[in-house]
């Protein structure tokens, strides 16, 4: 072939920026965007474009045979029938119409929590909801997985919702010139900085944790795994045992007070609640001094590495990081609220690169110092119903219509879901106890899917509407938070019979009658093009749209550099002035309004309580699940390809654990697993490695989730998803979050042949 037939085109993920170079429809390399100094190697997946790809629209045979309501349990186990698009979409119309018709809109859930991917107008669940609200409303799903428990409390604390919180951060800048000590709980992992919701142009934070570590900045890691943090930095590692952060840092706070060292004047003109804090901190309150001694039986830490820890955070200008992961667990709400007030005592809140922050390395984005950039999004019209779940109850709402829950000092009852629609994720890889989930998806008459792929979502739908992937669309992506904006530019035609989640909304909006008003009567190439000249009219400096669009993306750089940022910097200098928007002006360190709520679960001060499963109370489940974000992917997205699949043992999603915890169980590396508790069980491959603390195993989320045979493996997730051991548990009654850190297991060795799992597999599908 000549290089003449050869095509570049630049594409965005949320990983990164690639060149894509094509060849007809076949990819022939993937590079990376030239102005990324760090890019991300899970872009070389995209080569394998087609693999596992829905080619035609599927309904499941039974349903498509008996109607809505057919044969439920058989979601996920039935044959599929490929129909061609007028029919599929016919029907899906029709069941749409018949669920509001006979029980209005609420009966329709479509919170379709999800990922999907970068680009802004054919984000598949901004494209989802937005048809929904123009054919009547659903219930939809409010906060997050990633921080449904931070979301919830921080107004509370700090009057802030979480954006304008994430927004506000102290900037690396900021840190680089004056932080001294790092103290990081839950670390700050450079795997996770590889992804930005929306998109990366540069990766830049390995470069500025090298400059802060060449200041001569120390680090602490507390974290159960010792590479949460880089080597390079020389952290000391605090291998803590999981979940008992909040234990941990009461004892330093114990320390401050006892010591007489924690900043008198910080916690009486600028928080609120102080009194009631120290009295539970000292003992006064129930007669438990909080102090190193109490934490070091809770966390496993010296007593004398805690005192000598809280001396250096009042002796140096310290920055406190919490990761995200700290709050998906049991009374998650509580870890937040605790760093804060350890904060406080400390007393260098509002300081340049001191006080506390939410998240470093979480993303690539968080602490950058970029926020405030606009970007046009696509609008989801007005909400005509207000029905909604908190993102991660959604087997409760399942199994339990019309019963009540709690939600952030509200009561609230669960809606009767007669159907479910889902564009842009994968619950069936994100929720915890996932057999749990699997009973709870019988309930519905109908599931309908949009995706590019046969995940494990798909497979339990009972129509899916095969959707394009980025590579075979225009678009214009990338995050307010990233210094560039990209033109997502076609690389390939449609795979199979995709159809964009744009032309598939729009096909069922014009049977049901809202055609216009949903399209607004532009293509979506004119949508992005209208995107694109909304942005201009912010920024007059930005090129027309021929110039960008051939360019293929935008430094947004030009705008100058960005102000160095530092969190509550005014508040510190002028309480009265600047004050919080919580009810008393100040950080809230005891909440009247939380009192107020009465909740046993959520005291109004930060508060230790034994999450349910830990290894404090192990008993026979011995060793603590950590089921983090994987390296190799972003969640689910391109398990099936070259760089998530390099990665894996025998096939099998793989497991670290320590050395010695795999020798008690005559375990070597390599080894194939079954992990287990009540709830359910997977395969694993073991890798063995002491970077990890004693009784902590690490299984990385997103393995395609390949349930095992009837009657004896159907709850064994065969590839090695986590969240088949996970529990369903709520942060707290205050925010619902998910809890899924918050899980103990056991671990044998697979005897005997070991079952070949299926996720990559496509499933049944019959000749029409
Ligand atoms: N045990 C455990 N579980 C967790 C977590 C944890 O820490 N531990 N973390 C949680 C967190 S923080 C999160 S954010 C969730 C993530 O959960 P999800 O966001 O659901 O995970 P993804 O794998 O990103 O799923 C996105 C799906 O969208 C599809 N998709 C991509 N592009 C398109 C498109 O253009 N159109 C359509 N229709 N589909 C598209 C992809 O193929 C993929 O199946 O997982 C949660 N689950
Ligand atoms: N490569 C990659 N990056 C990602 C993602 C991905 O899928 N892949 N997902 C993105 C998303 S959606 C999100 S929300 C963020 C999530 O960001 P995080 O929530 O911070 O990510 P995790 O990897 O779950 O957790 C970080 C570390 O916390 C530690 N940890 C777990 N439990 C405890 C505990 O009880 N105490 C302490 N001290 N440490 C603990 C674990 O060792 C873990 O490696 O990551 C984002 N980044
Ligand atoms: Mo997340």
């Amino acid at each position: 072939m000549s290089d003449a037939k050869r095509n570049k085109t630049l594409t965005l993920t949320h990983w990164g920026a690639y060149e894509v170079e094509t060849e007809g429809q076949s990819i022939r390399a993937v590079r990376p965007f030239q102005d990324d100094p760090d890019p991300s190697p899970i872009g070389y997946s995209m080569v394998g474009v087609e693999r596992c790809r829905v080619r035609m629209p599927s309904v499941r045979e039974s349903w498509l045979k008996g109607g809505p309501g057919t044969a439920p349990a058989r979601r996920g186990k039935d044959r599929f029938v490929e129909v061609g698009w007028d029919r599929a979409l016919d029907l899906v119309a029709a069941e749409l119409d018949r669920v509001r018709t006979e029980f209005g809109n609420e009966a329709i859930y479509a919170g379709s929590y999800g990922w999907a991917s970068a680009g802004r107008f054919h984000h598949a669940p901004t494209q989802l909801h937005r048809f929904m609200n123009s054919i009547g409303g659903y219930t939809r799903s409010v906060n997050t997985y990633s921080l449904a428990a931070a979301e919830v409390i921080l107004p509370h604390v700090l009057g802030l919702g979480w954006w304008p919180f994430q927004n506000a951060l102290t900037s690396w800048d900021v840190i680089a010139e004056s932080t001294e000590l790092v103290v990081a709980f839950g670390g700050i992992p450079l795997k996770n900085s590889q992804i930005e919701h929306g998109g990366v142009g540069r990766h830049e934070l390995r470069g500025w944790l090298r400059r802060w570590a060449d200041r001569g900045t120390r680090f602490v890691n507390v974290s159960p795994i010792a590479d949460d943090l880089g080597d390079s930095l020389r952290p000391a590692w605090m291998p803590i045992r999981p979940g008992t952060d909040i234990a941990l840092m009461l004892a330093l706070i114990h320390t401050l007070i006892a010591e007489g060292s924690y900043d008198r004047a910080f916690v009486r003109d600028y928080c609120t609640g102080w009194e009631a804090l120290a009295a539970y901190i000292t003992g006064s309150e129930d007669g438990i001094a909080k102090d190193a001694e109490w934490a070091s039986g809770i966390t496993t830490i010296r007593p004398s590495e805690i005192r000598s820890l809280a001396r250096s955070m009042v002796e140096r200008r310290s920055m406190i990081n919490v990761s995200w992961s700290l709050q998906r667990s049991h009374h998650g709400e509580h870890v937040i609220w605790a760093a804060i007030a350890l904060a406080a005592a400390v007393g260098q809140i509002g300081l340049p690169g001191g006080g506390f922050g939410i998240g470093y390395g979480a993303m690539a984005s968080v602490g950058n110092g970029a926020a405030n950039s606009w970007l046009p999004f696509l609008h989801w019209g007005r909400r005509p119903i207000d029905s909604f779940i908190p993102v991660a109850r959604i087997s409760d709402m399942l199994i339990h219509p019309g019963e009540e829950f709690t939600y952030d000092g509200g009561i609230y009852t669960f809606p009767d879901i007669r159907l479910v629609y889902w564009a842009g994720g994968n619950p069936f890889h994100h929720h915890q106890d996932l057999n749990r989930l699997r009973t709870a998806w019988q309930r519905p008459d109908t599931v309908v899917v949009n995706e590019p792929f046969w995940t494990a979502t798909a497979k339990h739908a009972d129509v899916v509407l095969p959707s394009t992937t980025p590579l075979e669309r225009n678009d214009l992506g990338g995050a307010p938070t990233d210094s560039h904006v990209f033109a997502i530019q076609q690389a390939l035609a449609p795979v199979g019979g995709a159809r964009d989640d744009y032309e598939i909304f729009g096909g069922l909006a014009d049977r049901l009658g809202v055609g216009d008003g949903f399209s607004e009567g532009r293509t979506s190439d004119q949508w992005v093009r209208h995107l694109y000249e909304k942005l201009r009219q912010r920024e007059p400096g930005a090129p027309a749209f021929e110039e960008f669009w051939e360019a293929g993306f935008l430094d947004r750089r030009y705008a100058g550099d960005q102000p160095k940022r530092v969190l509550l910097e005014d508040f510190r200098e002028d309480p009265e002035r600047h004050p919080l928007s919580t009810p008393s002006g100040r950080i809230e360190l005891y909440s009247a309004t939380i009192a107020g709520f009465g909740y046993d679960d959520c005291p109004p001060h930060p508060t230790w309580m034994a999450p349910r499963e830990w290894l404090g109370e192990a008993g026979e489940l011995d060793l603590h699940l950590v089921s983090n974000q994987p390296r190799t992917r972003l969640h689910s997205q391109w398990d099936h390809g070259s760089t998530s699949r390099s990665a894996k043992i025998a096939g099998l999603e793989s497991m670290r654990m320590h050395p010695a915890d795999a020798d008690v169980r005559g375990l070597e590396a390599g080894d194939v697993v079954r992990v287990f508790n009540a709830r359910g069980a997977c395969l694993a491959g073991v890798a063995t490695t002491d970077r990890l603390r004693r009784g902590v195993v690490e299984l990385a989320t997103g393995a395609w989730y390949s349930p095992g045979p009837e009657p004896d493996l159907d709850s064994t997730c065969l590839h090695g998803n986590p969240n088949a051991l996970t529990s369903d548990l709520g942060t707290s009654s205050l925010a619902q979050g998910p809890a899924a850190h918050t899980c103990l297991v056991r671990v044998e060795k697979w005897q005997g042949a070991v079952p070949t799992h299926t996720a990559f597999a496509l499933p049944p599908i019959a000749a029409l």
